[in-house]
């Protein structure tokens, strides 16, 4: 196959609820949707979810425009490729910018399974028909705001509920949500904003009496060895999101046995192939995955649900309805959850149509390039 066209549009959406991180506040996203076309006028989707802020990982909006315009597309336009997975050893030369590239690969993703009539799903080579959703709820003002959050989740169906935590707003709120909910299949994401230190271990053994699912990524990205010697403390698995960012990294997470879960996100390890790479590995090590998110819009959450039909994917994804972040989201039908399940599309591709007007209505900035 060949592409002959690659557009990128930074589209700006607000978010119904703003979303609170050990790091900042959000109350509205900026995505770069990827386009592209091929040489039979047959076009594929692609959603880059980077952050604003270098505060998740070091990309950005910027970056990610900088980095895709520049060195992915002159990859992808007018080179000719029998499979996706072609274009993750061409973007190798690039270091990181994993979220510029799962962008561009999945719009490659996208358009080489509606070439061949296949749910992305499919060709992906998922398994299941309908994917678990879980919910992942940012830290609130107070306990009684956070509780009534809970609240409103499980009364949408949601059935796993993850708490943002960070210093200073951890065993309380746990705890009150864990007594309102005793049975509750609960996790905590500190994404990394803990220093390694006594204070900071009893914090955790406070955690490990809560019956949580699991702690996500406590420490510093790179410090899997505080990881290691964390788990080898306490009964909750460790759960690694920022400290995975390739299969070296997993590879080094299942030697230091430096945690017992892997949440797999499309973004971070760099695309769909690389993605499902990880799950074969975790698989292979008897490491559970699920599939987190960034606060995609439809195009990044379709991808993220045709990956978590794949078999490894046996715990919850954050692959919550459009609704909970998105008025109006910019695919049509919008990623719907039923009781707290998506029904895995059996439409070509990602499934979802574009919606082109509200697309361009909320562009703020384009890029266009042609063979
Ligand atoms: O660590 O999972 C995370 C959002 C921004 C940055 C980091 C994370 C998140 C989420 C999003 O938790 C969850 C979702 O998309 O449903
Ligand atoms: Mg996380």
């Amino acid at each position: 196959m060949r592409i002959e066209r690659l557009r990128l549009f930074e589209v700006g959406l607000p978010l119904v609820h703003s979303f609170q991180t050990s790091s900042h506040r959000k109350s509205g996203l900026d995505h770069i949707l990827v386009e592209v076309t091929d040489t039979e006028g047959r076009v594929g989707w692609g959603e880059i979810a980077s952050p604003a802020d270098p505060y998740y990982c070091s990309e950005t909006t910027v970056t990610a425009w900088h980095v895709a315009s520049h060195y992915l597309a002159p990859r992808v336009v007018g080179v000719d490729w029998e499979h996706p997975d072609e274009l993750d050893a061409a973007f190798a030369k690039i270091r990181g910018h994993e979220f510029a590239k799962a962008g561009v690969s999945g719009a490659v993703w996208d358009l080489f399974a509606r070439a061949q009539g296949l749910p992305l799903a499919t060709a992906l080579g998922g398994t299941r028909t309908e994917v678990v959703a879980g919910v992942s709820l940012g830290i609130e003002p107070t306990l009684d705001a956070l509780v009534e959050q809970v609240e409103r989740q499980l009364e949408a169906g949601y059935g796993r509920v993850k708490l943002k935590i960070a210093p200073g707003w951890d065993v309380e709120p746990v705890r009150a949500v864990r007594a309102a909910h005793p049975t509750l299949d609960l996790h905590v994401d500190a994404n990394g904003a803990y220093p390694d230190t006594e204070e900071t271990a009893a914090v955790f053994a406070a955690l490990d009496k809560q019956h949580l699912t699991m702690l996500e990524q406590p420490y510093a990205p790179r410090d899997l060895m505080a990881h290691a010697a964390l788990q080898a403390r306490i009964q909750t698995p460790v759960c690694l999101d920022e400290s995975v960012v390739d299969l070296g990294d997993l590879r080094t997470m299942i030697a230091l046995d430096a945690g017992r879960v892997l949440n797999i996100k499309v973004s971070r390890m760099g695309g769909l192939g690389l993605a499902r790479k990880a799950h074969d590995m975790a698989l292979e090590a008897g490491i559970p995955v699920w599939c987190g998110g960034m606060h995609e819009f439809g195009v990044g959450r379709a991808a993220n649900v045709a990956i978590s039909s794949l078999p490894g994917f046996t715990l919850p994804s954050d692959v919550s309805g459009s609704d909970k972040y998105y008025a109006h989201d910019v695919v049509l039908p919008p990623v719907s959850a039923d009781h707290g399940v998506v029904t895995v599309p059996t439409g070509a591709g990602l499934g979802h149509q574009i919606d082109v007007p509200w697309v361009q209505q909320n562009t703020l900035r384009t890029f266009d390039t042609a063979a």
